[in-house]
């Protein structure tokens, strides 16, 4: 039987879900209006007033708002309430630039948890189950919400942030934790370590997994559920639009149920912003239906993907999302050719390889180059220099068929490309400074 968090909205009719939104919108776009003067200026631009929006049908009228809105407004030039009715800030896990930082009233915040609370509850959770939370905490919205989640589904939360595998394992296995939530590649570095240890999939008490915040093939979910006996749910959100639960996803596992009450998702061409027809492949745009200090209207993500309106078995009417198939800016072209650093992984996992690996960028003579590090399987590994030629050439050539380009191979020993604890960097592109 499917257990829902709040099943009155998550099943609700499509007319039900529209009537909701058309309602949200016309008071949120008053209250960006009247208190982000940013955004004003931006509907001014376009000769609009609050008026001109009556429904969800009128949102695509509205601007965009982009990562460079975020940059020109921080840190406080999106705020949509005092600062003294806030009570968090979380920003994202960026490296380079300037981080975006996101507010939070008290609503917001419960909000928020609430979506979270809904993912854990579809991927199998209730008040029995003691969720392990290895995402990081701090700034990183991921410890933060799926913490928020496990607490008002009335988990026994372990607050256990990433990192320390030792002792991620160790309370796993002491505390008999039956939900992880972390990263998809420190999952995958989390299943390696047990085995390492001596324990099967069977010896920990973990039912499911919930993990997201950065892209994972089909053929990852397959290797981490194999290596951890569990189910793994994906689980999508960003800082922007207040961090994990926007969408997630349900025991059918073909996608993730974007949470329509509190996010209005479009599919948009990236390169003209035109709303393309639904089961279009594009950028997703979200517009925050209710979230007060940090209210974001049409912001861009950068991600691509497919929304759906298939009838889900579980019974939930909201619409899915197929997962991000990579990000607008950061899909590489290398010699001409668009390539998704999925589309690597895929062939690794399909090839027997593990989902360790490092694609390194280059130019030489004018010409793009691409090298992949990739470890060799220790119980398949030789010391035979023409083997490991062998096996180069012929993962290769599987590369070639799939990206339509060749890439360099390196077969590498086993343990040598870094585990990643949280989000994994699986690209160097010496090619151009990335801002
Ligand atoms: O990564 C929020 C999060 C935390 C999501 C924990 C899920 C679990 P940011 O650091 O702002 O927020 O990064 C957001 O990460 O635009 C996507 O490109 C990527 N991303 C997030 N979830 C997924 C996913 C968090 N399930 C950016 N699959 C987003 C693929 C994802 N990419």
């Amino acid at each position: 039987m499917t257990n829902y968090y709040q099943k009155e909205i998550e099943t609700a009719s499509r007319d039900e879900i529209l009537r909701i939104q058309n309602e949200k919108i016309r008071k949120q776009v008053k209250h960006v209006y009247e208190n982000v003067p940013y955004y004003r200026n931006l509907m001014e631009e376009k000769g609009l007033t609050p008026e001109d929006i009556q429904g969800v049908d009128d949102i695509k009228k509205l601007p965009f708002l982009s990562k460079a809105d975020l940059r020109d407004a921080y840190p406080y030039g999106l705020l949509g309430v005092d600062l003294k009715d806030c009570v968090r800030i979380q920003s994202t896990s960026g490296t380079t630039g300037k981080r975006v930082v996101a507010f939070y009233t008290q609503p917001d915040v419960d909000l928020w948890e609430e979506c979270c609370a809904r993912a854990i509850v579809a991927a199998g959770g209730n008040e029995d189950d003691v969720v392990q939370v290895a995402y990081g905490y701090g700034l990183f919205t991921g410890g933060a919400g799926l913490h928020g989640g496990s607490h008002k589904v009335g988990c026994l939360t372990l607050p256990m942030s990433s990192g320390n595998t030792e002792r991620q394992i160790q309370f796993m296995m002491d505390l008999d934790a039956t939900i992880l939530c972390c990263t998809p590649s420190y999952a995958a570095f989390i299943g390696e370590s047990l085995a390492e240890r001596g324990y099967k999939p069977e010896d920990n008490k973990l039912k499911a997994g919930i993990f997201g915040a950065e892209p994972w093939t089909e053929e990852m979910r397959q290797s981490i559920q194999k290596s951890l006996g569990i189910k793994a749910y994906d689980i999508y959100g960003l800082t922007e639009t207040s961090g994990p639960g926007v969408a997630f996803e349900c025991e059918a596992q073909s996608g993730m149920h974007i949470n329509e009450d509190h996010f209005y998702a479009e599919i948009i061409d990236p390169d003209t912003g035109e709303v393309l027809p639904e089961g279009s492949k594009g950028e997703l745009v979200f517009t925050a239906l209710d979230k007060e200090a940090f209210p974001l209207l049409r912001y861009r993500t950068r991600d691509i993907c497919v929304l759906t309106r298939e009838k889900c078995p579980c019974g939930r009417t909201h619409v899915k999302m197929s997962k991000p198939m990579g990000r607008s800016d950061d899909m590489l072209i290398i010699r001409g050719v668009n390539v998704f650093p999925s589309q690597i992984e895929t062939v690794l996992l399909n090839e027997g390889y593990t989902p360790n690996y490092q694609i390194e960028i280059g130019r030489k003579n004018n010409t793009d180059t691409l090298d992949i590090y990739v470890e060799a399987d220790p119980t398949k590994i030789s010391d035979k220099i023409a083997d490991i030629q062998d096996m180069e050439n012929g993962l290769a050539s599987a590369m070639r068929t799939m990206l339509g380009i060749g890439p360099k191979i390196h077969l590498v020993p086993p343990k040598t490309i870094t585990r990643s604890e949280g989000k994994a960097v699986r690209v160097i592109d010496n090619r151009k400074l990335h801002d």
